[in-house]
């Protein structure tokens, strides 16, 4: 895969999510992974890695610094543009000169290594101004990151490159903490924005024009996809991105996805988000969704995986939760409906037996990729454990048993169902064993 004719200049991933970083050889592995596909950025800010947040004024040694050397050489061999943030807006005082010291230097001590882009992640903290000798300088919250961003930058030599994620960093792109700080700062100074929302279901031109006529400059898009940390734990982000527009470029300088904790797992999505970036004009989800699972899961486990990932799609980018399911169930309740309870249940059987048979292959069958099936692990057993229950109803159906031993079982299969926390089948599953319980209890009573 080539990029060179993609008209977006960055096009890269963010390890920004909060939850255990990458361990060091994951992140080489997704150095690689991503180069092959064409993308040149790698933007290293693991949330609960206390060097880059909450100790952000420890400067690196010993072995932290040679790791932290070892992915910086690893980059620009592959000619990934390395960028190292800190985010210290937990802690830290604007108006207090030593601060910007301890800032600089830091940045100085991973300078040595050989790193020249730098950002200053300002996501995430409180929104008024937490020391009284900064309430004392200054007006407001902007106006402290507008004295803070220009004194780093201009510490910073001659060509190295800063970017900046403001408090304010989704919305329309007019907000007032936004326009105000785009207006002040240097406009070689990149901003990240994550589009209408913290996880945006789309993003378009026009928002995209706003924040650059507001902000003065193009935005970097921080997309949060697939990242699936904090609320989000119990989805698994592997369907393929879409919603962004195809003319994006016009008024963006790029993407940088923000991964899972679950490595393994984001790069399916990374792979399609690689495809967008190289060409988003011709950018087809489904046709880049399907390379992206053969190249990750590997062809010989691929169509187990795609029949279970159809049913984990719930995301901030999928209004879809899980098509062939829903589906199905919808066309079992109608039959249901119409007095056609035995092809119901047969056809159901068949359908149910496939999914239980992919669950089967994903569980016991020696999964080539055992660190993503590890990862899914949790979603796989639910997967299965659903197939079980598509196949019990389909039998209750056969059997015309469903008003009389279906009760019980319809009951303990929700129970299941509803004690595991993985988001897999949407709402499809829960909301067909509510429906048809409501319905038995109403012929029963
Ligand atoms: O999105 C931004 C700018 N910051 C944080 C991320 O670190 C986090 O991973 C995502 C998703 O929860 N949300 C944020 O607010």
């Amino acid at each position: 895969m080539t990029a060179s004719k993609s008209p977006f200049a960055v096009r890269g991933i963010i390890e920004g999510h909060y939850g255990k970083p990458w361990s060091h050889d994951q992140r080489l592995d997704i150095v690689s992974f991503i180069a092959d596909r064409g993308m040149n950025t790698f933007v290293y800010s693991p949330k609960d890695d206390p060097l880059v947040r909450r100790d952000w004024r420890v400067a690196y040694s010993g072995a932290a610094l040679e790791r932290l050397a070892e992915l910086v050489d690893a980059c620009a061999g592959r000619h990934i543009r390395f960028i190292y943030c800190l985010s210290p807006g937990l802690s830290i005082e604007y108006s207090n000169p030593s601060d910007l010291d301890s800032l600089s230097a830091k940045f100085d001590s991973v300078a040595s290594i050989g790193v020249t882009d730098f950002g200053l992640l300002l996501d995430d903290i409180p929104p008024q101004l937490q020391h009284e000798a900064d309430r004392v300088q200054y007006v407001d919250l902007v106006d402290a990151h507008i004295d803070l961003v220009s004194r780093l930058y201009d510490s910073l030599p001659a060509g190295d490159s800063l970017v900046v994620c403001p408090t304010v960093y989704c919305g329309y792109g007019d907000e007032e903490y936004v326009t105000r700080l785009g207006r002040a700062i240097d406009p070689r100074i990149d901003l990240f924005w994550t589009g209408r929302a913290i996880c945006s279901a789309t993003i378009d031109l026009a928002d995209a024009a706003t924040f650059a006529r507001s902000t003065s400059r193009p935005a970097t898009y921080w997309d949060n996809y697939p990242v699936n940390d904090v609320a989000m734990t119990h989805e698994l982000h592997v369907g393929p991105y879409q919603g962004r527009d195809r003319h994006l470029f016009r008024f963006a300088t790029g993407v940088i996805a923000n991964g899972m904790e679950l490595f393994e797992s984001s790069k399916i999505a990374f792979a399609t988000i690689a495809d967008y970036l190289a060409d988003p004009q011709s950018y087809d989800p489904q046709e880049s969704w399907v390379r992206a699972i053969d190249l990750v899961v590997g062809e010989a486990d691929s169509s187990a995986f795609t029949l279970f990932a159809d049913n984990v799609r719930t995301s901030c980018l999928s209004e879809e939760e899980a098509p062939m399911v829903s589906a199905a169930l919808a066309r079992f309740a109608f039959r249901l409906q119409q007095g056609e309870a035995v092809a119901a249940g047969e056809e159901l059987r068949e359908f149910a037996e496939r999914l239980s048979g992919a669950a089967r292959h994903l569980l016991e069958g020696g999964v080539r990729n055992r660190a993503l099936l590890a990862e899914a692990r949790p979603w796989v057993e639910k997967f299965s454990l659903g197939a079980d229950i598509m196949l019990d109803l389909a039998s209750l159906a056969v059997e015309g048993t469903l008003a009389s031993l279906g009760r019980e079982r319809m009951e303990a299969s929700l129970a299941r169902l509803r004690e595991l926390r993985p988001s897999v089948f949407g709402a499809a599953l829960e909301m067909t064993l509510t429906d048809l319980l409501a319905t038995v209890k109403e012929d029963t009573r």
